[in-house]
């Protein structure tokens, strides 16, 4: 595959699917089968994002998940779970401000892995860029049922703030992409309204539009085209 100058595989972020196992989202349908949708439909990455499993079921799950997104050679995470990453063999993780700290993944899953960073503030972003992420997910950018009580609802507004002083700190490279509450109805303005002049989002993170679609396939290919497409607003 592709590697950066750095000799690491080069990330396609556009797309960025996060799961989500909870009666409310995944409904009684199999994780695997809606990941295998949502790849075939043309999402780039996927993060196992799962937060009521014991390790055991986390682990047979992340593995068939594993065995799904290399046949569309699209990289998997894991939220949270170093450890998890480790026992799979997978592409990385997608570690929160509350959890292993940045340094302590990077050591463990060694250089090649991605490593990306949860930041809802400025002060947390830049810090993440410093600490050398391989990239930031930032939100909230609208509050959504699927995460309740965040610590921040920051708007198109507040996602453009970050990607503003991100490359006013010399930090326009590290790749960022937004989450929360995006659908196909407001994706483009999202993009649009975030972009900074000196610093585009790389990506969109998405879960319940992706998730609890009643096809995920038909509904990653429309998601990937919106991205990929200039603004139209219709
Ligand atoms: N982090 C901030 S919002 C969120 C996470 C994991 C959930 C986003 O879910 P949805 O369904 O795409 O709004
Ligand atoms: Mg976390």
């Amino acid at each position: 595959g592709l590697v950066d100058s750095m000799g690491k595989p080069t990330v396609d972020y556009s797309l960025y699917l996060v799961t989500d196992s909870t009666p409310a989202i995944l409904g009684d349908r199999d994780i695997c089968e809606v990941v295998r949708a949502a790849c075939k439909g043309g999402v780039t990455i996927v993060q196992y994002r799962d937060k009521k499993s014991d390790t055991g079921v986390l682990i047979d799950t992340a593995s068939k998940l594993h065995a799904i997104t290399k046949e569309y050679n699209v990289p998997l995470l894991i939220n949270d779970r170093v450890d998890v990453a480790l026992a799979v063999g997978c592409e990385g993780v997608h570690i929160g401000q509350d959890d292993i700290s940045y340094s302590a993944a990077r050591r463990l899953l060694g250089p090649d892995a991605v490593v990306g960073v949860t930041a809802s503030t400025l002060d947390e972003a830049l810090r993440a860029c410093e600490d050398g992420a391989d990239y930031l997910g930032v939100g909230t950018v609208f509050a959504t049922q699927t995460k309740k009580n965040t610590k921040h609802v920051i708007g198109t507004a507040g996602l453009r703030e970050i990607l503003d002083a991100m490359s006013a700190k010399g930090h326009g490279s590290t790749s960022t992409v937004c989450i929360g509450g995006i659908n196909a109805s407001n994706l483009q303005r999202v993009i649009f309204q975030s972009t900074a002049p000196s610093k585009k989002l790389d990506g969109v993170a998405i879960v319940s539009a992706i998730m609890a679609a009643e096809d995920p396939e038909i509904e990653s290919k429309k998601l990937l085209q919106l991205v990929r497409s200039p603004p139209s607003f219709r």
